[in-house]
């Protein structure tokens, strides 16, 4: 039950300067976070992380946006941690992520009106969408030796 999962705090997020905000919401709930780091990926890296969208039209402006300034990627570990994330960052496209939800509370446009600019969603965040495209992400963005194993200090009453 216990799982890790990917987030990525994007151009957006990071400009923004919500990275604070956001790793705070993480920490709250108990998830670990388990590695972190500050990375500008370049257009190759960013393909091989969206590989999975590479068919559908709005590729190349994902692909633009998520290169466009550094992110900071981080890995948390908890229980159900995928469902979790999912569930802090909220539904994809800002304009229906609800209020509480990262997305919901840091954004609200559509995708609809992003693709009209020309741009890739700036939705804030990217979560690990399931357990097997978190391992692969993961294992995409962190070295073994970058994830760490450690206790937190309230680990008896959040596991
Ligand atoms: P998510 O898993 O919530 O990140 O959403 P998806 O895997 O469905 O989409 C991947 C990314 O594509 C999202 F960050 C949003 C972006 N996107 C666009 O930029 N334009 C679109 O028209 C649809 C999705």
């Amino acid at each position: 039950m216990i799982e890790r999962s990917l987030a990525i705090i994007k151009p957006d997020g990071v400009e923004r300067s919500l990275v604070g905000e956001i790793i705070k919401r993480f920490e709250n709930t108990g998830l670990k976070i388990v590695g972190m780091k500050m990375v500008w990926i370049d257009k190759k890296f960013a393909e091989k992380h969206y590989s999975a969208h590479k068919s559908k039209p709005f590729f190349s402006e994902l692909v633009d946006f998520i290169t466009e300034g550094p992110v900071v990627a981080f890995v948390v570990e908890g229980v159900h941690a995928v469902d979790n994330v999912r569930r802090l960052v909220g539904t994809t496209s800002p304009h229906e992520a609800a209020p509480g939800t990262i997305r919901g509370d840091f954004a609200h446009i559509s995708m609809a009106y992003a693709s009209k600019k020309g741009s890739g969603g700036k939705n804030v965040i990217h979560a690990s969408g399931s357990k097997k495209e978190a391992d692969y992400e993961i294992g995409l963005w962190f070295a073994k030796g970058e994830l760490h194993t450690y206790n937190t200090v309230h680990e008896k009453h959040v596991f």
